[in-house]
């Protein structure tokens, strides 16, 4: 078991489309394992493949209060989204900035599980948005794109405020 290190806005590798996953083999087992341990240290209710520089369409989910629910989504395809609902999103990979996104309010979603087979599910409430905040990030696609550009400017200068400050001087990569 490992963890992986969460790529962070504006890293263009956040911007990478995702492939479909055609081996459902040893190799994408282990990626799911650390993908689960990666979202639970870091407290998230999902993560996408992407997230973690895997370019594949993986992503996992556990909106819980337990945390011992996990859910795995490979190759997801939206089949039906009805509704609209607002809610304000967060992302390990915009650490500290949360903002209102609309999204549709129920979908039902085609995905296979790690073993290659095949199911259908219909999600609500914030189930419902955590599919679609990881659906979009296998698309390149980050809950800031929905921002005004001024806005996404704001967040852009206060993430680059935050690390200078995390950083002793001179250490930045
Ligand atoms: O942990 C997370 N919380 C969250 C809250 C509201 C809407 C979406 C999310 S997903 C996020 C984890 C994450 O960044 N997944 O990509
Ligand atoms: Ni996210």
């Amino acid at each position: 078991m490992a963890l992986m290190e969460i790529l962070e806005f504006p890293d263009p590798r956040l911007r990478t489309v995702a492939k479909p996953v055609e081996a459902f083999d040893e190799a994408l087992s282990a990626l799911v394992r650390d993908m689960l341990e990666t979202m639970y240290d870091e407290k998230g209710i999902g993560l996408a493949a992407t997230q973690v520089n895997v370019h594949q369409q993986v992503l996992v989910m556990d909106t819980s209060d337990s945390r011992e629910s996990p859910r795995v989504f490979i190759n997801p395809r939206l089949l039906v989204a009805d509704g609209v609902q607002t809610y304000e999103e967060g992302c390990l990979s915009v650490p500290g900035i949360y903002a209102n996104v609309e999204r549709a309010e129920q979908v039902r979603v085609e995905a296979r599980d790690v073993e290659g087979e095949r199911f259908e599910v219909e999600l609500e409430g914030l189930d419902a948005v955590c599919l679609q905040h990881e659906m979009d990030h296998l698309q390149g696609k980050l809950f800031v794109d929905y921002l005004s550009p001024l806005k996404r400017q704001m967040v852009r200068k206060k993430l680059e405020k935050a690390r200078r400050q995390a950083m002793p001087a001179g250490s930045q990569a």
